[in-house]
């Protein structure tokens, strides 16, 4: 970039009024980088030429082969309108559903955005969603229906039918903000409501809901899009025109007479002129008028593109002239008509003033940033903002002001962590020979333990010493995304960095001087760091350019964080600040693969660069599992791609070797089928006796472990003292739906749960978090209703696996009550006592069993455990019979020591401390510590329980859109049906001649999906999928042949497909597991019968 014009934008930063922060954002294809290009191009960054062709916002290499953005990036544009100048910084965002945390990270740091339609394809589940987002964040949108030369070239739309076919789209993106606005205004009255009825000092008025009361009272005029309002504008990105309806008022107001303000109102909307009497009226549907849109705006368009078209030199030249435009001879000669349409409507209707026009005129600059906002943000998880420190409350001041005097608290919130090549940095950028000269002073120590320790290890292994300085040039460098909240960025500027699970509270707990403490001998504060900022950049799309300062409102970049922040954090002057609330992705990540290098030797290169992945993107996920491979979990396939691109080009630099993809399966159990495999009803057949014999095989339970009707198992402790009582039901769907909503929730009872049993009652429950907790066990108490559930809720012990999943166990037994709602009945009798410190244990076992069952070693879903029983009688008789022992011991070597009763009391500590004293005690026989043992048989009771029910496998399922014209809907259904995908919907896009297709398809089955669909329907459909929900296989993996139907219908060996059975073996094979599989026995030659004869 030019000096000067740095100069300019660091004028431009300090005018906080006159700053837009925006991003585009649209479904995938919907031309978001094309506009992107257009205003770039006008701030003379890249040539109008190339504007839509180069694709600048795209810098990486997949992102240009592919043709689709992949990560969202900044760039900061100089526009001028009138007196006023602006500074916009752009993020051009990605489509795909498998980069939607690119956008959460993009819409944190946005005061506005620019949703792009495709005026084909319309509104689209993207679309949908990223509605949603902006939402969710509070920032306020505009609309720009693109692509509007399909409608005349693709479709062959007359003006008339283009107009119908707008209005359609308008609606449809209107009636969905319609149902986010009416959801939002009926949270807040809900809340409203219950904080009148929770505080009864407040007004006590209607009893009766009126929902709709809060609906008819909030202004919402604002909120939809209309061309009239200016929030709309129709374009072509990839022919360089748009415009909005003011563009072409103001024309017309000079040309025929009529006020602009007029003009204004009537343009969209179902009005007609009366060119005669220069009169606008109503109604031009009844009078089989055209509607001013059509007459005044869309025919001259039409006109246009067709006399381009047809290549009608004399209509071109008529109409150039007409406008006043100039064409250059180069391009009025061109033979391409494109060429000749993007030059003269990019004078006629200039894209970039269209666009850049309403942004500034419509969208809120940094200072207009809303209480609501400001409050959403400071408070974290169930926080309400009242019940913040009062000098946190008082940064909301500083928030609202966006100051930039000497005393505002600095504060910014990176919302991402980007790679860049160190070599890209504007100080590394002169002569890569004297590099070191410009290292910054860090990097040039680092340097020197670098050759230092390298030089240590040469001696060890290496022969070949590699060119150190080579390594160095190569290094990422990591780039904090960021916005300035408030005060001033300064380079060198000390900050305190706060974690996403930082809180003042904590901080005023420990640090006695509170937030008036010194801040460089601070002690210890969990999620805190204090740093300086190394260096500030200016974003500028491929580029970067050093800044010394930031001013308020501002995005931009931040070098020298990697060590404090992993992915995003909140950074202040002040320790008061609260970290701001996490993003919302809405991607789940699911796709996962184990990675190795191909040499072992670089296996350290791998776990480095896995970190580095992990710190460059928002959403990927990145573990070692048990079995210490190194596991990769992206949203989807197209972002496993990129991931593993990045693992083998940027930050390991080395060949790996990948998994075919891990499928994650649950495992759960069902109520008995009333039919068998034939639709026979179960029970009515007589069953055949050998073939049955391998189903009871399957079910075997070992002996001395007791079986009843019901499937109640009764076990033993291997040293026969403690004896356990299980059963397994299913759960009602919705229940599991409940647990799995409500896992946040669940997470934080059981720490509420867990410090209230250590005793430190340090965490105040919230009265808001207790109404939650309440009306959780509601919604379960509503639907575990009958005789089977009665009482169950009260009786929740704990959720698993890792104590919040979708599974329960409940506990009946009625010498030790325990319930998640209460914590542990306050019996102060020895017996309670110790079933309360063993009740750990058998806590622990349920834990296990649910994470990893028994059909192939998955976590459980949807199952509830009870423990009806738990007999401690006879290990209580020897327990107080070897303490008694002990306690004579004890008492004759301590002289005058005390009575039994004090270590009865505390029987179980007491244990303990002489099990680690000692080395033996009655809790350890020659079977190990009881705890051990009442893990290891709980979860060996609950693995049991699930056996002798029908166990089944469930299968994570996507939803999957897809996009298709009729001609080619036979092969898309073709390929669902292959790939077991069910579809759900069909419905046909008004207008067009497009289908929209709903369907869901197991993850498992859903590897080239795209691909095929795109190859088979020649590139015309593309899917989007999105992780959905788990779903039950239907068919039974350990099913054999039982009834003679069944045998004649699948002969003996039944060695037809079973779906389940073969995703069970396939997940056993993967785990080194055994799998029982079907060996040909006795092949039969195989005849036709035909020729036979
Ligand atoms: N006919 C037509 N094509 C367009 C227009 N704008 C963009 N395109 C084409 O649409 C395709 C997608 O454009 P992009 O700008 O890459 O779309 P995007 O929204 O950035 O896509 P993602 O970033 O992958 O979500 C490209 O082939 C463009 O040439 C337009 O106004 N008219
Ligand atoms: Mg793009």
């Amino acid at each position: 970039m030019v000096l000067n014009s740095l100069d300019k934008m660091i004028h431009l930063q300090k005018n906080t009024a006159n700053i837009r922060n925006i991003c585009v954002l649209a479904h995938v294809d919907h031309g978001k980088t094309t506009l992107t290009d257009c205003l770039i191009s006008s701030s003379g960054i890249i040539s109008s030429r190339l504007a839509g062709k180069l694709r600048y916002m795209d810098s990486r290499e997949d992102e240009q082969i592919r043709g689709i953005t992949m990560k969202s990036s900044a760039i900061s544009l100089h526009y001028a309108t009138g007196n006023e100048e602006y500074l916009i910084n752009l993020i051009d965002s990605p489509g795909h559903v498998d980069f939607s945390s690119e956008v959460s990270t993009a819409v944190r740091v946005c005061d506005g955005c620019i949703i792009v339609v495709d005026a084909v394809e319309g509104v689209c589940p993207q679309t949908q969603a990223v509605l949603r987002q902006a939402w969710l964040e509070n920032i306020r949108p505009v609309l720009v229906i693109n692509k509007i030369d399909r409608l005349i070239v693709e479709l062959k739309f007359t003006p008339q039918e283009a107009y119908s076919h707008l209005k359609n789209i308008l609606e449809q993106i209107n009636a969905l903000t319609g149902t986010l606005f009416t959801s939002k205004v009926l949270e807040e009255r809900a809340e409203r409501e219950t904080e009148s009825q929770v505080n009864p000092h407040s007004e006590q008025g209607e009893q009766v809901y009126d929902w709709s009361t809060g609906l008819e009272d909030t202004d919402d005029s604002q909120l939809y899009f209309s061309p009239e309002q200016g929030n709309v504008v129709f374009t072509s990105a990839i022919d360089g025109w748009g415009f909005g309806i003011e563009h072409f008022a103001r024309i017309y107001s000079q040309k025929i007479g009529i006020k602009k303000e007029v003009l204004m109102k009537t343009l969209w909307g179902d009005y007609y002129i009366n060119m005669k009497a220069k009169k606008i009226m109503k109604g031009d549907q009844a009078k089989g008028k055209k509607p001013l849109f059509v007459q005044l705006i869309l025919e001259n368009i039409w006109s246009l593109y067709d006399a381009v078209l047809k290549k009608d030199k004399d209509k071109i030249d008529k109409i150039v002239t007409s406008l006043g435009l100039k064409i250059g001879a180069r391009e009025a000669r061109h033979s391409d008509p494109k060429v000749q349409i993007n030059a003269i409507c990019s004078q006629w209707l200039p894209i970039s003033h269209a666009v850049l026009a309403m942004v500034c005129q419509k969208l809120p600059s940094p200072l207009d940033i809303t209480a609501e906002r400001v409050e959403r943000l400071m408070c974290t998880g169930s926080q309400t903002f009242d019940s913040l420190p009062p000098e946190t409350q008082a940064l909301k001041a500083a928030f609202m002001k966006c100051g930039s005097e000497e005393t505002a608290p600095v504060i910014i919130f990176v919302s991402k962590m980007f790679a860049v090549d160190a070599k890209a940095l504007p100080q590394n950028k002169p002569s890569s020979t004297d590099a070191l000269a410009f290292l910054p002073l860090e990097a040039f120590l680092a340097l020197i333990i670098f050759l230092f320790l390298a030089d240590e290890e040469q001696q060890v292994e290496s022969m070949t010493p590699k060119p150190v300085l080579q390594e160095e040039d190569n290094q990422e460098s990591f780039i904090a995304f960021a916005r300035v909240f408030s005060g001033v960025a300064r380079r060198g500027k000390k900050i305190f960095v706060l974690g996403p699970k930082y809180s003042p509270l904590e901080f005023l707990r420990r640090v006695p001087l509170g937030f008036s403490a010194p801040p460089d001998d601070l002690p210890p504060v969990p999620h805190m760091a204090y740093c300086a900022l190394e260096n500030l950049y200016l974003l500028m799309g491929r580029e970067l350019e050093y800044l010394e300062e930031v001013p308020p409102g501002n995005v931009l970049g931040i070098g020298g964080l990697q060590d404090f922040v992993l992915k995003s954090a909140t950074l202040c002057s002040l320790p008061s600040c609260p970290p701001f609330i996490p993003l919302n992705f809405e991607a789940t990540p699911i796709v996962r693969v184990a990675v190795e290098p191909k040499h072992p030797s670089e296996m350290p290169q791998l776990v480095k660069g896995m970190k580095l992945l992990n710190q460059a993107d928002p959403c990927v996920q990145i573990l070692i599992q048990e079995t210490g491979e190194h596991v990769l979990v992206t949203a989807g396939e197209v972002h496993l791609q990129r991931c593993l691109d990045d693992l083998k080009e940027r930050f390991a630099k080395i060949h790996i070797s990948v998994s075919e993809p891990i499928i994650p399966f649950r495992e759960t159990i069902t109520k008995p089928p009333k039919v068998d495999m034939v639709n026979e009803e179960i029970g009515k057949q007589q069953k055949v006796a050998v073939i049955h014999q391998m189903k009871e095989d399957q079910n075997k339970i070992p002996e001395g472990i007791q079986v009843d009707s019901v499937g109640l198992i009764t076990i033993t402790t291997p040293n026969k003292l403690a004896t356990l009582s299980v059963r397994a039901m299913p759960l009602p769907e919705e229940v599991t739906q409940i647990l799995e909503e409500n896992s946040d929730l669940i997470r934080s009872m059981e720490q509420l749960t867990s410090s209230l049993n250590e005793g430190e009652n340090t965490q105040v429950i919230h009265q808001k978090t207790q109404e939650k907790i309440w009306e959780f066990k509601g919604k379960l108490e509503q639907h575990l209703t009958g005789r089977r559930w009665r009482n169950i809720v009260d009786q929740i012990w704990s959720f698993g696996p890792r104590k919040c999943g979708p599974n329960i166990l409940v506990n009946k037994s009625e010498d030790f009550q325990n319930s998640i709602w209460t914590g542990p009945a306050a019996k102060a009798s020895k017996e309670a006592s110790r079933y309360r410190d063993l009740g750990n244990s058998i806590v622990s076992g349920f834990q296990l069993a649910t994470l990893s069952g028994p059909m192939c070693e998955e976590p459980l879903m949807g199952v509830c455990f009870i423990l009806e029983k738990w007999d401690l009688s006879k290990f209580e008789e020897q327990g107080a019979s070897d303490l008694a022992k002990e306690g004579q011991e004890e008492n004759e070597t301590c002289s005058g020591g005390n009575e039994n009763q004090e270590l009865q009391d505390g029987c179980s500590e007491a244990f303990e401390k002489r099990t680690s004293q000692k080395g033996e005690s009655p809790l350890t026989d020659c079977y190990g510590p009881i705890s051990g043992q009442l893990i290891a048989t709980m979860k060996e009771a609950c693995r049991y329980a699930l056996q002798v029910k029908p166990q089944r496998l469930m299968a994570a399922m996507y939803t999957c859109d897809i996009m298709a014209t009729g001609d080619v809907l036979g092969r898309v259904y073709a390929v669902l049906s292959k790939r077991e995908g069910r579809v759900l919907q069909e419905e046909m896009k008004e207008g067009t001649d497009m289908f929209i297709i709903k369907a869901v398809l197991p993850v498992a089955e859903s590897f080239g999906f795209a691909d095929e669909i795109r190859k088979r329907t020649s590139g015309l459909a593309s899917p989007q999928l999105v992780f959905s929900h788990w779903e039950i296989i239907p068919s039974d993996p350990f099913w054999v042949p039982t009834t003679e139907e069944e045998y004649l219908h699948f002969g003996e060996k039944a060695d037809s497909e079973n779906q389940a059975r073969k995703y069970m073996n396939a997940v056993r094979k993967r785990k080194g597991l055994y799998v029982e599989e079907k060996i040909v026995e006795h092949a039969e030659k195989q005849r036709t019968l035909s020729k036979n004869k």
